[in-house]
């Protein structure tokens, strides 16, 4: 297991590497190129930057989060072509820096969805929340008020250029149901899976945050049967999970633990968000502190799950609170991801001594 925290560049990070490299325990960041358009093949010079920023902070950069999938691969639009062959050149280019697994999702439209983000815990501090009764109205009302609570940060996959275009983006997805987004997902599989066995390179997706449709949009990483469907799919250990217990647990059908002992036994979780939520009502829920006593998820079996069953991949806290007066973009302060990394990390030395 490798203890990892995200990185969002020096232009769009205000947390220094430094300080990162401070935390015990963490030994890798997880970072991406955030100026290479959706489709577009990120460059060997740009990656080598990246990488080599890393390094010079004695950090590692083995995960990269994330490569995301262009829209026409999901509509299934015959220009996907032009940008799968992107994607494999991308997956090439980033193997040759040393990069061993890559972070993407399939979600149409959004990359995921809260209501409230800025939302106040008894004790003061501030998280992100989901509530039904916050998207139940105009999509457009619903886009604007995420963009403009995100404290002046670009929000990963809510790039304010692409969602200016929403009803657009929407208006494409029509006609695809979940039977057509999931054969698209098959699609891109068969395509650049290949292509990651030869270079040693797994690929992770993420589940749909939160795992069930919101607008009437086609979802397919929601649940068991969804990441099993996936795993046959292409059946390669390349074509892998990133386990995410926040989104899995936002449904409360899901048997969280279940999910991970079984993944874990199948060698196809590679990356793992681990992270707490509080279920409030139904599935309107806040995320919480990272501690069993504040989530409804067992964190403890959470680790367990994972280091029973031969988990020994990347793991990183997922989201943290805003506290001690930090600000920044929301779910990513340092200090309560830092206090939920030394939280993983002691539950995985318990686990490990038994
Ligand atoms: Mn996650």
């Amino acid at each position: 297991m490798q203890m990892t925290m995200r990185w969002f560049g020096p232009e769009e990070d205000k947390i220094p590497l430094e300080h990162i490299r401070q935390v015990p325990g963490v030994t890798g960041v997880v970072g991406a190129l955030y100026d290479v358009p959706v489709g577009e093949v990120w460059p060997k010079e740009k990656i080598k930057a990246l990488i080599e920023q890393a390094h010079n902070a004695g950090l590692t950069m083995e995960v990269i989060e994330s490569v995301n999938i262009h829209d026409d691969i999901k509509i299934g639009l015959p220009s996907r072509e032009r940008y799968i062959a992107n994607y494999q050149q991308t997956i090439r280019n980033l193997a040759d820096f040393g990069v061993k697994v890559i972070c993407y999702n399939f979600m149409p439209v959004f990359d995921w969805m809260k209501t409230d983000m800025n939302y106040v815990l008894p004790d003061g501090s501030l998280t992100m929340a989901f509530e039904k009764a916050g998207i139940d109205k105009s999509l457009d009302e619903v886009v604007k008020e995420v963009l403009e609570n995100s404290n002046g940060f670009a929000l990963p996959g809510w790039e304010p250029e692409r969602l200016a275009k929403v009803q657009e983006l929407f208006a494409k997805y029509q006609d695809v149901d979940d039977a057509l987004l999931r054969e698209n997902l098959a699609y891109f599989l068969r395509a650049i899976i290949p292509v990651c066995e030869e270079v040693g390179v797994k690929m992770a997706i993420h589940p749909d945050d939160p795992p069930y449709s919101i607008f009437g949009l086609p979802r397919v990483v929601k649940n068991r049967d969804d990441l099993d469907w996936i795993c046959n799919a292409v059946d390669s250990e390349a074509n892998g999970l990133t386990l995410c217990t926040g989104s899995i647990a936002e449904d409360p059908e899901n048997d969280v633990y279940a999910i991970l002992k079984e993944f874990s036994s199948r060698k196809r979780i590679h990356f793992a968000h681990v992270r707490n939520i509080k279920i409030i009502k139904d599935k309107d829920f806040y995320e919480s502190a990272h501690p069993t006593q504040y989530g409804s998820l067992n964190m403890l079996k959470v680790i367990k799950s994972l280091h029973d069953n031969g988990f020994d991949g990347y793991i990183r806290p997922d989201h943290g609170r805003f506290i001690w007066g930090e600000t920044g973009r929301p779910g990513y302060g340092l200090y309560d991801r830092a206090l939920g990394v030394t939280y993983l990390l002691g539950l995985w030395e318990a686990v490990s001594q038994h």
